[in-house]
């Protein structure tokens, strides 16, 4: 089949060898450092235990098995009572402090260049207008707004350069018509109380549907890419899905607006753009794009209350594992978890105002780089910790340990000549002096400079 193209851009159409066709586009290459954001009625009871399961999960964990004393059905009872079911937490996602302006503040102030916001997670619970699909979203129930409407204008206005994405749940838990295709709807599921086997927890806004692909899942998907104008489609979870059906009118019609959109390999497509390990990375460059997710919190992106306040990650292993990431070809969207009423805690936001410190001085290691063929890091004995970035016109060499004794060594085959000049980025800016001797690139640096640079990761220009 021929593409028509239309001013260099293919006209897209719904085969599979089309859709094939699509790829990252060079912003989300060149962006490398995006924020995530999970935040819904999960973000009310937010709990799990700290550093084994996903808060977000709540639901999942208290009716899965049914009755089996795990422990958050045990937190569950303790703490709320047998009679007070998932759903009852809606009318306490109050959002009551939530300014938009600060997320996208936060956003732009950590050195993020775009930001990914759940739509809706596997709760069901959206937080965008889900139109005729389902009533089971926040205009109508719990704080009666539309958070997505409200984040992306505010992104818009106040920082137009952040590219504003989409996490989208193709399934839903316990939605009745979800029910045939078997994620989280085991006998009684979600509509059984998980204490007193009472039937029905309502599973509020509900409203029937024969065919839940169609008549519910279809529509929304559409409503995000149209409707709200995302540029990235975060799906999740895969399977049943009518995301291919959508594709080729989504990529025409940002075409048509100038844009170029992505999106990940949770759709259920035969195609992505980029693939997502998740509280993980790869030992090196891939052929394909990736992103590596993770929350601050050691284990759960949703915010979690029994996570104490220093096991969040900090701003140097932060800007460590962006650098590592990044060396390796991959993006990092990095989550923070608000609480129910939409305030950020302090744990989360002062790391990331201390990652975009760093970014500002030596984002140009970051940004807009493509990895060198060797990696990860020369780490042999006498060596500093080492990654490598490249630009057409630049090399740079980041250690991600002190360079001991003002002086950065490293084994690799650093492709310098004879004129080049080298400088610390955030330094004080001077020509450093460096030499290649029988194959080690060494390089001094006073420490007075190293101890100006923000967090403690040195970039090498
Ligand atoms: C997973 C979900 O189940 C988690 O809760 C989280 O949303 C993560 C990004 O994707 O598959």
């Amino acid at each position: 089949q021929e593409f028509e193209i239309i001013a260099g851009i293919p006209e897209w159409n719904n085969s599979d060898e089309s859709l094939r066709t699509h790829e990252a586009p060079d912003w989300y290459e060149d962006a490398k450092f995006g924020i995530f954001v999970h935040w819904g009625v999960y973000s009310v009871p937010a709990w799990a235990p700290s550093g084994q399961q996903y808060a977000e999960w709540y639901n999942w964990q208290l009716h899965n098995p049914p009755n089996n004393g795990s422990p958050t059905w045990v937190h569950h009872l303790q703490t709320y009572g047998a009679d007070i079911v998932y759903d009852d937490f809606i009318a306490n996602f109050s959002a009551s402090a939530w300014s938009p302006d600060d997320w996208t503040d936060l956003f732009a102030d950590a050195g993020a260049k775009y930001f990914v916001f759940v739509t809706k997670h596997h709760d069901g619970f959206a937080l965008f207008d889900t139109g005729n699909s389902s009533d089971r979203n926040s205009l109508l129930f719990g704080p009666k707004r539309d958070f997505l409407k409200e984040l992306f204008a505010s992104a818009k206005i106040r920082h137009p350069e952040l590219h504003r994405g989409t996490y989208f749940s193709l399934p839903e838990w316990f939605n009745p018509a979800y029910a045939p295709y078997g994620f989280g709807s085991w006998p009684g599921g979600g509509a059984l109380n998980a204490f007193n086997g009472s039937c029905c927890d309502p599973y509020i806004g509900y409203i029937p549907v024969d065919d839940y692909i169609e008549e519910l899942q279809k529509p929304q998907i559409q409503t995000i890419l149209h409707g709200y104008d995302t540029d990235i489609l975060w799906c999740d979870i895969g399977g049943p899905t009518a995301f291919p059906q959508l594709a080729a009118s989504w990529y025409n019609y940002a075409a048509s607006q100038n844009r170029q959109v992505v999106m990940n390999n949770r759709c259920g497509a035969n195609q992505s753009d980029f693939v997502t390990p998740e509280y993980a990375t790869f030992p090196a460059a891939l052929s394909q794009k990736w992103e590596s997710s993770a929350g601050m919190d050691p284990f759960s992106y949703g915010y979690n209350s029994d996570t104490p306040p220093d096991a969040y990650q900090n701003a140097s292993s932060i800007i460590m594992e962006l650098i590592d990431i990044v060396s390796k070809g991959g993006n990092f969207l990095l989550d923070i978890g608000p609480k129910a009423d939409g305030t950020v805690i302090p744990e989360e936001t002062e790391p990331l105002r201390q990652v975009g410190q760093w970014l500002k001085v030596a984002g140009e290691s970051i940004y807009s780089t493509r990895p060198w063929f060797i990696q990860p890091a020369d780490t042999s004995e006498n060596s500093t910790d080492v990654r490598f970035t490249t630009k057409p016109d630049a090399f740079y060499v980041i250690a991600i340990s002190r360079p001991e004794g003002g002086t950065l060594r490293t084994t690799a085959p650093i492709p310098v000549t004879q004129n080049d000049r080298v400088e610390l980025l955030g330094g004080s800016g001077r020509n450093l002096t460096w030499s290649m001797i029988n194959g080690v690139f060494s390089v001094e640096v006073d420490e007075d400079d190293l101890d100006q640079v923000p967090l403690p990761a040195w970039a090498f220009k």
